[in-house]
């Protein structure tokens, strides 16, 4: 009797006899010696079949066997310094559970469009591996470090009628006789929780009908949104450079292989710790204007402006308090000076962008309405968000982290659709 296991125990089982299922990557026949890798999904392991020690039937089927078949090989397991994983198995018997025709993933260059349209095979590949597992380590830090300070989980709504970032990049549901939306954020859903629990965040998807084709848009990502009860902006970059730094710690500690497969350079990473840099707003337009860049005080920073002003900087820069015109409704008037609001943006050095938007919250009834009113948002629908300010308003703040854009910086990768199993953009609904 063999016992059944993932590749990744192999050493617990070294000389005993054991089955692996999986998919095979390559096959080798050198006379009456063949050589079938088979991958499990936890690790990859070369089997040694060796003609006169299995059945007939399973020699034959070495010979016929093509990339990604399924197969469940039986042998013995055998330390092998060279083997990737330090074990190979000594076969005993083969059998094939899916035959796969002409795979069409090759182990060679292929164009982005070609494996983007076959992203459900696409992730089977080394890299595309990797970068799931960092994702998923992300994603777990991301739980860890809330679950940690004590934050409760809120999830919040998908179908919406209040519109969160602002009219344009709307994506549209009938919902029955009453229009709503797919929700760009969960923020004002996460800002009632937070008068109820203190300190919550969100996690889920989010819809942006984002027109632009750019390495940082997807129409649909995932974003963790805390939203802390009396935290001042000051408090909210605090929290947002703690937080930044546990995800990437946690990525260096527990995902060395990924990082080496994706050829990440980690020295960058290393250096990240609080606390991070700030600049003003104003000091970014000025820095900007003298390094040549045609953008006026007002504007919203572009993908060029970032990465020249974090290109300054060894770790994530913060830019604070932009004028109001660029940014949400939602966010706190500044009182040192009120054509601007109390926000932050986390941009990732290296080139990556922004990763964060944040803000503390206008807790001012007044002042929120007239936002809405000069948003020209649907008032009747934040009926409840402006009940927040006239049952017990209370100072708090939060942000939004991006899952697919951290991940994008922490392995390198220059283009936002490959850290997620599978991008929706301006032009691809498939698969
Ligand atoms: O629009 S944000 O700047 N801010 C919010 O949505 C706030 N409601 C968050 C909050 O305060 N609770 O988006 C936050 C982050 C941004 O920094 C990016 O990392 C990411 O969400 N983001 C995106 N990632 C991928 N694709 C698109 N289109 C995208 N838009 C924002």
């Amino acid at each position: 009797m063999s016992i059944a296991t993932e590749v990744r125990q192999l050493g617990r089982h070294d000389g005993a006899s054991v089955t692996v299922r999986g998919w095979v990557q390559t096959t080798r026949t050198h006379g009456k010696v063949a050589f079938v890798v088979v991958r499990d999904g936890t690790g990859i392991v070369q089997c040694v079949v060796v003609q006169k020690q299995v059945p007939p039937a399973a020699w034959e089927l070495c010979g016929a066997l093509t990339q990604e078949s399924s197969v469940a090989v039986t042998g013995s397991v055998r330390a092998d310094a060279r083997a990737p994983g330090g074990y190979e198995l000594a076969v005993q018997d083969l059998v094939l559970i899916g035959p796969s025709a002409e795979y069409p993933i090759q182990p060679k260059e292929h164009g982005v469009d070609f494996l983007l349209d076959n992203r459900h095979l696409w992730l089977r590949s080394s890299q595309q591996r990797a970068i799931m597992r960092v994702r998923n380590e992300v994603e777990q830090a991301i739980h860890d470090f809330f679950y940690q300070r004590e934050f409760v989980r809120i999830d919040t709504p998908i179908l919406t009628a209040a519109i969160g970032e602002g009219g344009a990049g709307l994506f549209e549901v009938d919902y029955f006789d009453e229009r709503a939306y797919l929700t760009q954020t969960g923020q004002l859903y996460a800002e009632a929780a937070a008068a109820a629990l203190g300190k919550v965040y969100c996690f889920g998807p989010t819809f942006r009908a984002e027109k632009s084709k750019t390495r940082r848009h997807l129409t649909e990502f995932w974003m963790v949104e805390p939203e802390v009860a009396w935290n001042d902006s000051a408090d909210n970059m605090r929290l947002q450079e703690d937080f930044v730094s546990y995800i990437v710690e946690r990525a260096l500690a527990r995902c060395r292989d990924e990082l080496a497969i994706l050829e990440r350079d980690t020295a960058p990473l290393e250096r990240v710790a609080p606390p991070f840099p700030r600049i003003e707003y104003a000091e970014a337009i000025r820095v900007l204007q003298a390094r040549g860049h045609e953008i006026e005080w007002g504007a919203d920073l572009g993908a060029p402006d970032e990465t020249v002003l974090a290109s300054d900087y060894d770790r994530p820069l913060f830019v604070m308090n932009y004028p109001r015109e660029a940014k949400a409704f939602y966010m706190k008037e500044n009182p040192a000076d009120p054509r601007t609001v109390l926000c932050d943006d986390l941009l990732a050095p290296e080139g990556y962008g922004e990763i964060i938007g944040g803000s503390q919250r206008e807790d001012d009834y007044d002042r929120l309405l007239r936002r809405i009113r000069a948003e020209n948002l649907p008032e009747a629908a934040y009926g409840w968000y402006l009940d927040l300010r006239r049952y017990g308003t209370f100072p708090h703040s939060g942000f939004g982290l991006g899952v697919e854009r951290t991940v994008a910086w922490i392995t390198g990768r220059p283009h936002i659709r490959e850290l997620i199993p599978f991008p929706r953009m301006l032009t691809r609904i498939y698969p």
